[in-house]
């Protein structure tokens, strides 16, 4: 789902919106048995495909001595899902290194649409408690994903990579 090209994403963008389709997890395992060969198709949960968010976490370095009260993300979406459609309410840091937390960390406090980074995407920007962030760290590069949903229920999620010292 994840690491898809622009063309990819160009396909999958607008039925997306339109179906909101729900697609059933299919994994595929190759067996291989004393040169008898088996494959095996396997049916998981269903997962509603989420749109795939650009998010940028900063600060870049985190030091866990420091004592700032929040830890920023700013959230850009593909063309067509404008970022003033996502419910503020729901935006979280929802895994670590791919590792989903079991309570995520919503986001609260100010937000604010603008161009942080100034390449005339609109990014929404939401705030963390730092305190609440930072306990869930080791020093060390560490993957945050900031997921949440937009008013029509539709999934985004998105990661950025810091350093944590
Ligand atoms: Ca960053
Ligand atoms: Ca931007």
């Amino acid at each position: 789902m994840f690491g898809l090209d622009e063309t990819t994403l160009g396909i999958v963008d607008a039925p997306v919106r339109e179906i909101k389709s729900v697609l059933a997890a299919v994994s595929l395992e190759l067996k291989s048995d004393g040169g008898k060969v088996e494959l095996e198709i396997s049916l998981t949960e269903p997962t509603v495909l989420a749109v795939p968010a650009v998010v940028d976490i900063d600060p870049d370095t985190l030091n866990l001595k420091s004592r700032g009260k929040w830890i920023t993300a700013y959230i850009e979406l593909p063309e067509s899902y404008p970022v003033d459609e996502i419910d503020k309410n729901t935006v979280a840091i929802a895994a670590v290194d791919n590792g989903r937390l079991a309570q995520p960390v919503l986001a609260f406090g100010p937000t604010e649409v603008g161009d942080h980074d100034g390449d005339g995407i609109p990014d929404l920007m939401v705030k963390f408690d730092r305190a609440a962030v930072q306990a869930l760290l080791q020093p060390g590069e560490v993957e945050l994903k900031v997921s949440g949903r937009l008013v029509d229920g539709l999934p985004f999620e998105g990661s950025d990579t810091i350093m944590v010292r």
